[in-house]
């Protein structure tokens, strides 16, 4: 299966990853679209829009409470391991959709947050931002100022944050590999990463058990969990 790419592997001097839902899955956090993830159950316009936010702040605090909860507590698995362990061998950039923050806890270093972070909270009013773990005693929690405070998260119609997005092109375009592990590749604009990888002429590899929808446009498509096939697959680059 890695014959077709084992040379491009063997040379390749930056990597990079970008990474979805899937790969935190088998760190017990579910993902969006998968068979027990929240759109299934859940009205993304109901909890991941600004109009939806401040229609009932409550209602979307109490969902992101408990997912800060489960995250917290939950570990990196392999896969996010295996990624931080190839940063010893070659020079190696994690672009994420992931606001979990379990590449940086497994020791990954660059890691760009596509969609912000859920520990980090922000005023919807003034400038303040920080890094919060513990647990708010009123929902949704006010800043000083009076206004109400937000998870610095990218949700629909937003922007991303520019500079991590440009950073993030960058990488993706000086890339030797892509490897493309645990997302559906269903959001824009991240979904296009791959497109600037290829146009420059880097190999994509794709990590998902189920087709995506640039399954086709693909060098190689591992059909395995991430933390199956990332670990084998990165001994090979070591
Ligand atoms: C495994 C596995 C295992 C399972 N191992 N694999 C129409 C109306 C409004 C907007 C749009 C529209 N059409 C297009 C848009 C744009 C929109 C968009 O793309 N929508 C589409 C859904 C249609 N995008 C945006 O709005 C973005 N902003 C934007 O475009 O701004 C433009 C702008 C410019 C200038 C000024 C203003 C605006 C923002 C997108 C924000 C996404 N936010 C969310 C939630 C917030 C973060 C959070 O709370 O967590 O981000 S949505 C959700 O989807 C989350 C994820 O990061 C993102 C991607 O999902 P991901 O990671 O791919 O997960 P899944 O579940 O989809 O896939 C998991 C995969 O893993 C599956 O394939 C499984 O098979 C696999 N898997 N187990 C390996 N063990
Ligand atoms: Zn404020």
């Amino acid at each position: 299966m890695f014959e077709a790419v084992s040379s491009q592997i063997k040379d390749a001097k930056k990597i990079v990853f970008v990474t979805g839902a899937g790969i935190s899955q088998e760190s017990g956090i579910p993902t969006f679209r998968g068979k027990d993830g929240y759109w299934r159950k859940y009205d993304p316009m109901q909890l991941a829009t600004i109009d939806s936010f401040y229609q009932n702040p409550k209602l979307v605090w109490e969902w992101y409470e408990s997912r800060r909860k489960n995250i917290l507590a939950a570990h990196p698995n392999n896969g996010h391991v295996a990624i931080s362990d190839l940063a010893k061998y070659r020079d190696v950039v994690v672009l994420t959709q992931n606001i979990d923050g379990l590449h940086q806890r497994a020791g990954s270093k660059q890691v760009f947050e596509l969609h912000g972070s859920i520990i980090r909270i922000k005023c919807t009013v003034c400038d303040y931002k920080d890094d919060i773990t513990d647990s708010f005693a009123e929902l949704p929690p006010k800043c000083k100022c009076g206004g109400i405070l937000r998870p610095d998260v990218v949700w629909f119609g937003e922007a991303l944050p520019q500079d991590v997005w440009y950073d993030a092109i960058n990488h993706a375009k000086s890339c030797d590999i892509m490897i493309i592990a645990g997302t559906s590749l269903a959001v824009s604009p991240a979904n296009t990463l791959p497109i600037f990888a290829k146009q420059n002429g880097a190999t994509l590899i794709e990590i998902n058990p189920e087709r995506t929808t640039m399954s086709e446009d693909m060098d190689l498509s591992l059909r395995e969990t991430s933390a199956n096939a990332l670990p084998h697959l990165i001994s090979l680059l070591e």
